[in-house]
């Protein structure tokens, strides 16, 4: 299978990149790099060195003899993704190429609206080539479990049946996202859903869960694949932050009464239900969704796991509450069907005291290259 992976110099996107070449099928990236750009701008950097997409690329070929084409350009730019897309004939487009930071996209009004800008007019670009000139192609989408917010009933994946007045439908499920950047991932479900609907295209949203670790069996091949593994207030994730915290000594950041509940996975799954997807199309004018998570964690229960693993290690490890810079329930019902991905094969990586070891002496073995001065949250919710 052909297969373009949009925003392949990413965390989740580099990853599947690989992981789809490794299993022999035709990839190509594209991506703006403007992830780096953010990262220049804000002053911070991943706990690990990135290579060059391109010194990537070439290790990869080197190391596998398997070649991966790259684009380097912006999805918002249509001309530059028609032309790109008309050249590599792809049959599944994975599309993670996002802003994907919550904390970014309420910064202020400028990263509000490029968030916005950028994932909404991104995703209708891509939707629009695919009428003109991929009509068949797989679109699989990099959505987010919080598309849903925290409803105080069980998330079902996607739609939902309601008996209303004596008659029964099922609908799109109800959202209620957190930040101006999940908002544009529903906005994003919309367009596409409405696409699938009125050109027959066929597509596939991954309502993702926070995703955490850092290798994965190519990625781990060489160190000029290293993937990226964000610990900053404004890109880092909940458990990949508190393993880092905890190699450095610094007492891990629970926001609040740390009751938030979240979906999670391991990195190496990522690659492997994006691989499900693409092997097992949605049907043409199919919208469809699946939760991409494997387990339920409070932030509370994540901090008190890393603490504990920490200190196996021999580390001293405090847990603190910070006051919360964001506007959510931290005491909350939260239960997610995830059963679809399971149903088509995926068997999950489980969270494990041995992955909380690989990690934190992964954090250890980089942590010169942590800048404390970025681990406290700079951005509130209410300004
Ligand atoms: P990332 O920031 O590491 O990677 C995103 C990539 O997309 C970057 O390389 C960036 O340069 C590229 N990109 C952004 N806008 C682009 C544009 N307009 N044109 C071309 N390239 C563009 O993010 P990630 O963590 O890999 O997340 C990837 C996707 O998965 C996002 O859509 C995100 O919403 C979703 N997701 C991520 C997580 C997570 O925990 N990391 C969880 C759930 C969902
Ligand atoms: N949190 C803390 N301490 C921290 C960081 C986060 O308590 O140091 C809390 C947050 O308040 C929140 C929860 O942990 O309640 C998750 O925050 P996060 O930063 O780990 O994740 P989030 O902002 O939700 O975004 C991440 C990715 C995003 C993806 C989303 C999946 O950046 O791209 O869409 O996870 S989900 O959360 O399921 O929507």
């Amino acid at each position: 299978m052909r297969v373009l992976v949009i925003g392949g110099d990413g965390y989740c996107g580099w990853a599947t990149a690989l992981h789809l070449s490794n299993r022999g099928h035709e990839v190509a990236i594209l991506d703006s790099l403007v992830r780096r750009h953010w990262d220049n701008e804000l002053c911070i950097d991943t706990l690990t060195p990135i290579a060059p997409i391109q010194t990537r690329l070439k290790r990869w070929k080197d190391l596998t003899g398997k070649a991966i084409d790259l684009f380097v350009g912006d999805l918002c730019n249509y001309e530059f993704l028609k032309n790109s897309m008309l050249q590599f004939q792809p049959d599944s487009i994975v599309h993670f190429g996002e802003q994907r930071s919550a904390p970014f996209s309420m910064i202020d009004r400028e990263h509000a609206v490029l968030t916005q800008v950028n994932n909404v007019v991104g995703t209708l670009n891509l939707l629009y080539v695919m009428r003109e000139h991929f009509p068949d192609a797989h679109l699989v989408k990099l959505g987010t479990m919080g598309e849903y917010g925290t409803p105080n009933i069980d998330i079902e994946e996607g739609y939902i049946t309601i008996e209303h007045n004596g008659r029964k439908d099922t609908l799109p499920y109800p959202k209620q996202p957190g930040s101006f950047y999940h908002l544009s991932k529903v906005h994003d479900s919309h367009n596409i859903h409405f696409a699938c609907k009125i050109w027959g295209l066929r597509a596939t949203d991954l309502n993702q869960g926070i995703v955490y670790g850092v290798l994965t069996e190519e990625t781990g091949m060489d160190e000029l694949l290293i993937n990226r593994l964000d610990y900053d207030g404004v890109f880092g994730t909940a458990l990949n932050r508190f393993c880092i915290q905890a190699a450095i000594g610094h007492p891990l950041t629970v926001y609040g009464k740390g009751g938030q509940t979240r979906g999670l996975l391991d990195i190496r799954d990522t690659v492997r239900c994006i691989e499900i997807a693409c092997n097992n199309p949605a049907e043409p004018g199919e919208f469809r969704v699946f939760n991409q998570f494997t387990e339920l964690f409070s932030v509370g229960d994540l901090a008190n796991m890393v603490q504990k693993a920490g200190e196996a290690l021999g580390l001293k490890v405090q847990v603190d509450h910070l006051e919360n810079p964001r506007v959510e329930k931290e005491e909350h019902y939260f239960n997610a069907k995830n059963t679809k991905l399971l149903d088509l094969g995926l068997q999950p990586h489980y969270l494990s005291d041995s992955l909380l070891d690989s990690l934190l002496n992964f954090a250890m073995k980089y942590k010169h290259r942590v800048d404390e001065k970025e681990i406290l949250p700079k951005v509130k919710w209410k300004g």
